[in-house]
């Protein structure tokens, strides 16, 4: 796990506020005090991390509680909202025609993440062409080849061709029926003029949509000023930090990176060409924190989960409708919420109080994973799923930058629960134990 450390100690910190039999000043300052220090070895600057636990001490000493919401979820809430907010908010990643330079010094995972973008793209059903833009370094040309032929994208290079804008113009024009262009490009020891020189002739002629400095994790706050002076140099579009699988500094590379105002949009967290995430700060967040639990918090406090909700789906179901809508709603709630939680130990999909914490890690992926399938389909799907065949199993997959087979498996799943409640529902003996555990004598 990215930043494992600083997960450990968070998670600690948690624990006390969620088993604290009350939350008092004094409490409240002990656990400021942690989330600093797990803050600063983290690498995060100090200066921030201190505004940072000010700001939740303050709001957790004289915030009310929402209605509902016992004092010690709220202080949770609190941690969660401020940590979110050093990150900043989450980029887009279009999924349409565009040209991506890279850039960066020397080693810091540039032509390796060319092969995690083109995979990134390939899998979301685009079509990809790299163009080998290193002539500097002489074993980036077949690097770059080997992973475009792993991938599986189209590639464009010319092994001794100095002249690296005229690769890149012929390039362009041989790889024009791809969606996607990834130009791949040297680095240097230090941002030299040679450098800023060539990148900005290459980005003359490629005319690029996105300008993406890749930078490693390892380089810590420093990666702050660095950004900054790529972006004055040439104007970047984002940054990629990689390595963050690697290092306590990654805390580090990634808020400081964030005070340059040259968005981070990807992490790099491994070296095979799927150890790549869309950088998305509130889910960054959940999962160091040990996600579900928050999650369901946070959505408790906006309101989206509430008790009467649950109780009429509960309602629904008894009375034999149970639509795809109906069962992502209450995988959602699994993480631990409402009267439905004793039906859910009964389904297919739920396992139970008995689940061991692997069993639930596992659950709650695959609850995030069908969450993001769902978030790709119409209002019309949701309530009638038997509508969703071959060209909109394909527009699904595509939209939520999954396999087909992910989608078949969250109908598959649907209809084994459907079928399971009807059998519930219309065997009286069943009925009436389901009944009697969600704590109601009959329903209509
Ligand atoms: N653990 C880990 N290693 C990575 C990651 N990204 C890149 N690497 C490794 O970092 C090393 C350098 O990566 P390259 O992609 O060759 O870096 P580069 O920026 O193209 O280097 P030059 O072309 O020499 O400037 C390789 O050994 C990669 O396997 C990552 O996210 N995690
Ligand atoms: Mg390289």
């Amino acid at each position: 796990m990215v930043l494992e450390g600083l997960a450990n100690s968070l998670r600690d910190t948690l624990k006390k506020i969620v088993n604290a039999s009350n939350i008092d000043a004094g409490l409240i300052k002990e656990v400021v005090k942690e989330i600093q220090r797990a803050l600063i070895l983290a690498d995060i600057n100090a200066a921030l991390a201190l505004k940072l636990t000010k700001e939740i001490e303050r709001r957790a000493l004289t915030e009310k509680p929402p209605a509902g919401m016992s004092s010690r979820d709220h202080v949770v809430r609190i941690v969660y909202e401020e940590l979110v907010k050093i990150l900043g908010e989450a980029r887009d990643v279009p999924l349409k025609k565009h040209t991506i330079m890279m850039v960066g010094l020397y080693g810091q995972g540039k032509t390796t993440t060319c092969g995690k973008l083109s995979h990134f793209f390939k899998k979301r059903g685009l079509k990809v062409g790299v163009i080998a833009g290193d002539v500097h370094r002489p074993a980036a040309y077949d690097q770059l080849k080997q992973l475009s032929e792993r991938t599986g994208v189209s590639f464009y290079g010319e092994p001794g061709e100095p002249r690296a804008p005229k690769i890149v113009r012929e390039g362009i024009e041989k790889l024009k029926d791809c969606e996607i262009i990834i130009i791949d490009t040297s680095g240097r020891h230090s941002l030299e003029d040679s450098l800023v020189d060539e990148m900005k002739r290459i980005a003359n002629v490629a005319q690029p949509d996105e300008k993406f400095l890749v930078i490693d994790a390892v380089m810590g706050q420093t990666a702050g000023p660095q950004a900054m002076a790529f972006h004055e140099a040439i104007g970047l579009t984002g940054v990629i930090i990689t390595k963050m699988d690697g290092t306590a500094k990654a805390g580090g590379a990634l808020s400081a990176v964030q005070a340059t105002k040259a968005p981070v949009v990807f992490i790099g967290t491994g070296e095979h060409v799927d150890e790549l995430e869309k950088f998305n700060p509130p889910g960054f967040i959940s999962r160091l924190l040990g996600m579900g639990d928050i999650k369901a918090l946070i959505e408790q406090a906006q309101g989206v989960v509430d008790e009467k909700s649950a109780e009429e789906t509960a309602r629904r179901i008894m009375s034999g409708r149970f639509t795809l809508k109906d069962m992502l709603e209450q995988m959602q709630m699994l993480s631990g919420m409402g009267p439905l939680q004793k039906l859910m130990s009964m389904m297919p999909f739920g396992g139970g109080a008995n689940m061991t914490k692997e069993q639930m890690e596992t659950a709650q992926l695959r609850i995030k994973k069908f969450k993001v399938i769902g978030s790709s389909m119409t209002n019309e799907e949701l309530e009638n799923p038997r509508i969703i065949k071959g060209t909109r199993i394909r527009r699904i997959a595509r939209g939520a930058g999954v396999d087909l087979m992910e989608v078949k498996a969250l109908l598959k799943q649907y209809d084994n629960s459907r079928k399971m409640l009807k059998n519930i529902t219309s065997d009286r003996k069943a009925r009436k134990k389901l009944l009697r555990a969600l704590g109601q004598d009959e329903l209509e």
